[in-house]
């Protein structure tokens, strides 16, 4: 029998971006520099040398990109805001010029029919507040929900469905704890300290929100399940460890206000003991919960991976995209199940989901050629279906991303984009991805019955 892949009426369909990755100009018109804008120009941290300067070239051509996203037929456009575009100095004065540009995107896009969906932080940390400690200082709270303020005074009329954090445990894990992205740090006594605080300014801007805004709040998870690679006991803790550690960090004391006993067993004598009277900060109301979901992870024991004892063990037989991540579309469907269990029924949205694979260069061709990501978006967008038919509360999907863009320390050698951009004439194409997408658009998902997923090919 087949599958009617209808999907409920006011499902929201829509693509997702960020600031730093696609803007470009960091430091035009007033903007303070931001601690990506630091990293990138820090020798040997960026491949290739690659750098947010021109990005997507997004700052001065979104009329263009917005036309983009009508082709796709977007209900509506995710995007965050460089905090260091608003607030040069991260607190205080307010750059007027910065705020005008999410102004104008905002009203292009309304007038193109196209809901603004802002993320007020995706990592583009100011500068000025990193060296007043970033993450670890614990005024960071009141600096994220004064920032929030001046957005939400300024766009909530137009802007009405808000996120404060983007992933924290990317933040915390590659910024705090391997140092890979921004700011580089490598401590485990900074980590725990760093996610906590992110928590706590999550839970300041919303309540900076319930005094100043009208519509909806809520904050972004990664959420990677994560599955035993065998029965044995050593295995099966390494695996709750590393679920505590990636996925309940952040949805805990957001949505229960505690933290999974895991974390002590992982940071020993690094885990700080948080007073209290945090977890009502931390623990607010949200009125949805965004999941960014890309992959598994399969994990076994091993006393050697610091500081978690875990490890990922690669599936055999299976797609891995251009990152190195698993193509697997049962993930989604689990991770949505727990997500419900643990936390309750609450309004979810899918707010990044896509994969890097190698496109064809575009030279002579008006649409390249990338079955392997309109394979793994079918993949997904069926088993998102399957989940709300089983009855998860999933109001919308972004894919991610909109344009090929800066893959932040992999620079651009990765593509995530529905478009391909050419890094050296910033052309847009379009993908057979992005023509794939406009037609489960237009189709409230029916286009998904269209045929089978492909064959599981390798993607090199
Ligand atoms: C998102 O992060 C970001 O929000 C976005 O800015 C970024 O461009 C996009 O995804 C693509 O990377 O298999 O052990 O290596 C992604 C979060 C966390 C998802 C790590 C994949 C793989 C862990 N990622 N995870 S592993």
């Amino acid at each position: 029998m087949s599958v009617s892949y209808s999907f409920p009426a006011n499902f929201v369909w829509g693509a997702a971006t960020s600031a730093y990755q696609i803007e470009g100009s960091p430091l035009a018109d007033g903007a303070g520099p931001s601690i990506w804008q630091r990293f990138a120009h820090t020798p040997g941290m960026m491949a290739n040398g690659d750098t947010g300067d021109i990005a997507c070239d997004h700052y001065r051509r979104f009329k263009d990109d917005v036309q983009l996203m009508r082709a796709l037929g977007l209900q509506s456009y995710r995007f965050s805001i460089a905090w260091a575009r608003v607030l040069p100095d991260g607190t205080g004065r307010i750059n007027q010029q910065g705020l005008d540009f999410y102004s104008r995107l905002v009203d292009e896009l309304l007038e193109h029919g196209i809901e603004p969906n802002a993320t007020l932080f995706h990592w583009d940390l100011p500068a000025a507040l990193d060296d007043r400690g970033g993450w670890l200082n614990r005024d960071i709270a009141h600096w994220f929900a004064e920032y929030a303020g001046v957005l939400f005074k300024a766009l909530d009329g137009r802007v009405k469905r808000w996120s404060t954090i983007n992933e924290p445990w990317v933040v915390t894990d590659g910024g705090y704890l391997h140092g890979a992205l921004a700011p580089g740090h490598r401590s485990k006594y900074e980590a725990p300290i760093a996610a906590h605080n992110l928590m706590r300014a999550s839970g300041a801007g919303i309540q900076a929100y319930r005094a100043l805004g009208k519509h909806e709040i809520g904050v972004v998870f990664n959420i990677e399940p994560k599955y035993p690679a065998s029965d044995s006991a050593d295995d099966l803790a390494a695996t709750r460890r590393a679920h505590a550690y990636m996925n309940e960090q952040f949805a805990d004391p957001a949505l229960l206000g505690s933290y999974p006993a895991e974390l002590k067993e992982i940071f020993g004598n690094a885990w700080p003991d948080f007073p209290d009277e945090d977890f009502r900060l931390t623990r607010q109301k949200v009125d949805f919960v965004g999941i960014n979901y890309y992959t598994r992870a399969v994990v076994r024991h091993d006393a050697s991976a610091y500081p978690l004892k875990a490890a990922p063990v690669r599936q055999p037989n299976t797609t891995q995209t251009e990152t190195g991540w698993e193509v697997y579309e049962q993930g989604l469907i689990d991770t949505l199940a727990w997500f419900k269990q643990r936390y309750g029924d609450m309004p979810l949205y899918i707010t990044e989901n896509g994969a890097a694979f190698y496109d064809a260069p575009v030279a002579y061709t008006e649409v390249v050629e990338d079955p392997l990501r309109v394979d793994y978006l079918r993949r997904h967008l069926r088993a998102l279906h399957a989940s709300i038919q089983s009855g998860v509360d999933v109001r919308g999907y972004y894919a991610w991303s909109l344009l090929d863009n800066l893959e932040w320390s992999l620079g651009f050698s990765k593509r995530f984009g529905l478009y391909h951009v050419d890094f050296a004439t910033l052309k847009r194409t379009p993908k057979a991805s992005a023509k794939f997408y406009a037609g489960v658009i237009r189709s409230n998902g029916a286009a998904l019955e269209d045929r089978a997923p492909g064959p599981v090919l390798p993607a090199k």
